[in-house]
């Protein structure tokens, strides 16, 4: 029992030292596949090298935890050693910064769902954690992708069940899970099938995570904004921030302690003005803040353009984007 307690203690803590404080997170957790293509697309040929050089530049941007509480990685970079022999786990946490890691092991289409997705990875989950824990893990990540069109009640069920599991074997394992089930922004859809797709996700999320009895004040949130596609016209920021607590609010319990949103595609400034709109609401029950990809680093990627000559002005390109993201919340 005691060491319940202490288990339950240290999971709310560090939720909270993630989503509280003015800070965010950093989604630098590509998997090979994803990070490979991106650096292609910026002319950089991609090797397991160029990945990890990537990753240290990202994290060994001077003053990086000012802004940053935690960064996800994948199991690639987890493993891996800075240039000066570091692993990248322990630097993390030199750094002040929270090292996490990504445990899903991707998505595959559900029979018969026309494309609905499932996100796999629970096949000895356990072990997986336990060796992520021994090296330092805080925090873990999985991620569950629904699309507007396809969406619906079993495949959000489906969904919600897999990170139920994947968050209560995490829990067992002193590990954050941060439950990402994110609704994806791409097509010309409207504001309020984001609305009803997010909530449809949520409500199932919530339900299962109650049946498999984890801990929601040991947990973190990850949603995306509820936005038109990014095809459609835009919305203003009020606008984004009130139909996206309108959703929250009905469905997100008051024990979870903290809530930290995707970019999902969308460009630093009008993220981080939804986020700003929606942290200046009244009588919200969670913390909110950032667990952004592509907004922090897209800028610091093309700056870099693998040559090495290029490290320092890529790392205020990220820094830049960090700062603004933690002055929104
Ligand atoms: C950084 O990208 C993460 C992993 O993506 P893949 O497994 O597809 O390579 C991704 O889960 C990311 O954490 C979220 O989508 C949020 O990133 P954005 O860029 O939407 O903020």
């Amino acid at each position: 029992m005691t060491a319940l307690l202490t288990n339950t203690a240290a999971l709310f803590e560090t939720a909270r030292e993630l989503t509280h404080g003015g800070r965010g997170i950093l989604a630098a957790d590509e998997s090979i596949k994803t990070m490979s293509a991106r650096l292609e697309a910026d002319g950089i040929p991609a090797s397991e090298t160029a990945r990890r050089d990537y990753r240290e530049l990202l994290l060994t941007a001077p003053g990086l935890s000012e802004s940053v509480s935690g960064i996800i990685l994948a199991d690639e970079t987890f493993g891996q050693r800075l240039s000066d022999g570091r692993a990248f786990p322990a630097s993390c946490r030199e750094l002040g910064i929270l090292p996490g890691i990504k445990v899903d092991t991707g998505t595959t289409p559900l029979p018969g769902r026309d494309g609905a997705l499932i996100t796999e990875g629970l096949d000895g989950l356990g072990a997986r954690l336990a060796s992520y824990a021994e090296r330092g893990a805080a925090f873990a990540k999985w991620r569950a992708v629904f699309d507007v069109h396809t969406a619906d009640p079993y495949v959000a069920r489906a969904n919600g069940h897999a990170l139920a599991r994947y968050a209560a074997r995490c829990q067992e394992h002193g590990i954050v899970p941060i439950v990402e089930p994110e609704v994806l922004c791409t097509g010309d859809h409207e504001l309020a099938a984001s609305a009803a797709t997010t909530q449809l996700a949520l409500t199932a999320v919530f339900d299962e995570l109650e049946a498999a009895e984890v801990d929601l004040a040991g947990i973190v949130l990850k949603p995306n904004f509820v936005t038109p596609g990014l095809d459609a016209p835009k919305l203003s920021p009020a606008e984004v921030a009130t139909a996206t607590y309108e959703v929250l609010r009905e469905t997100v319990p008051a024990s979870v302690p903290g809530i930290a949103f995707l970019s999902g595609g969308h460009p630093t400034d009008d993220v981080c003005a939804f986020l700003t709109a929606l942290a200046a609401l009244p009588n919200r029950p969670w913390g909110v803040t950032f667990s952004f990809g592509r907004a922090l680093v897209s800028a610091a990627l093309r700056t870099w353009a693998g040559n090495p000559e290029n490290v320092a002005a890529a790392q205020s390109r990220l820094l830049a984007n960090c700062r603004q993201a933690a002055a929104a919340t």
